[in-house]
């Protein structure tokens, strides 16, 4: 495998929010993901955005808004116990976090450190959304028994190389026994990262490789929209035919003007003002695409511990025939197929 890892060419997609709402596009790389304001958690207030109290608001305050939004007020994500692996290749998971080290399976550093443990809280931040526990405590995840792989890919400023990407999706392939097509093989794969332009072939192969081994791979479409759902805004790996790309919604439903748009739309998700777990033990208000895909990788293995065909394809049908359309009707450049739901 090839190993020249000088360039900084994929970073996480989130956007800092400032004060009053007012999101920031930051293509690429982000300097400093401490400088988030996040304000009262909105899983805990229900006027975070507008004002409004909707109608798939809940009155546990261990379910964050998107959550609510996504199980419609009736969340079930910690009814099943099924064990199903989601690899979250990111800038690794704070591993000590009490909201989340029960449910870590496997930590692994593949861009040539030694620890997986997240300096950013980027990862972490991803991992709460996906599986943070149900103990009444902190936030609980779309499925709150998975059992989380934490792959280091991204170094602690938020960036990192395709080549310790693939690496990542190699060592996600074959799970901790380092065999292909064994019970510890990841059963999705979690991208909130990403980059404007193609990285080419080796990327693709890989990302094939692991959908023809039966994993279901889904990545942030990216946060350099321009507000308008009609002009396209490439990110990668989402765009890629076996790649679930996600985009962001707000409270309202409304697109995040933020999230990219194009034909290469899969599905949306909650993406603004999402609160979950952070590094240090903490928790923390971000918004972005980042934020938007572990709503899909969770619901994907929610599907899967509830005797989901374990099929890209399959997975894919089923989130489409759940999902709640938006914006014009059908597929669509903004929303994809709609709004992901929890049946
Ligand atoms: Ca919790
Ligand atoms: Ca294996
Ligand atoms: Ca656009
Ligand atoms: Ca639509």
């Amino acid at each position: 495998m090839q190993k020249l890892k000088a360039t900084l060419i994929i970073s996480i997609f989130f956007v800092s929010t400032f004060g009053l709402g007012i999101a920031m596009a930051v293509p690429n790389l982000v300097e400093d993901p401490t400088i988030q304001v996040g304000g009262p958690p909105c899983s805990l207030f229900g006027t975070c955005d507008s004002g409004t109290t909707y109608p798939w608001e809940d009155s546990d305050p261990e379910t964050p808004w998107g959550i609510e939004r996504v199980f419609n007020g009736n969340y079930y994500g910690d009814q099943y116990t099924t064990a199903v692996q989601v690899a979250i290749l990111d800038t690794g998971i704070d591993l000590d976090h009490p909201d989340l080290a029960p449910n870590i399976a496997w930590a692994v550093d593949a861009t040539g450190g030694n620890s997986a443990d997240d300096k950013n809280g980027h990862g972490t931040h991803v991992a709460g959304t996906i599986g943070a526990i149900r103990d009444n405590n902190g936030v609980v995840g779309m499925y709150a028994n998975v059992q989380i792989y934490a792959i280091k890919v991204l170094g602690n400023g938020g960036s990192g190389s395709w080549d310790d990407l693939i690496t990542g999706l190699d060592l996600a392939m074959r799970g901790p026994d380092g065999v292909v097509g064994t019970a510890d093989d990841a059963d999705v794969v979690s991208m909130s990262l990403g980059a404007s332009s193609d990285p080419g072939q080796a990327v693709h192969d890989k990302i094939i490789e692991l959908y023809n081994a039966g994993i279901t791979l889904v990545a942030a479409a990216g946060n350099d929209g321009d507000g308008d759902p009609s002009t396209t805004e490439m990110g990668y790996p989402a765009a890629y035919p076996e790649v679930i790309a996600v985009a962001a919604t707000d409270k309202d439903d409304s697109l995040a003007s933020f999230s990219n748009s194009g034909d290469y739309i899969d599905f949306a998700a909650p993406g603004k003002n999402i609160y979950s777990t952070y590094k240090g033990g903490g928790y923390d208000t971000l918004s972005g695409t980042s934020m938007a895909t572990p709503h899909v990788s969770g619901l994907v293995a929610l599907y899967l511990a509830m005797g989901g065909t374990r099929d890209p394809a399959a997975v894919y049908d089923w989130l489409k025939a759940n999902a709640l359309d938006l914006g014009p009707a059908g597929h669509d450049t903004g929303y994809g197929w709609g709004l992901i739901q929890a049946p």
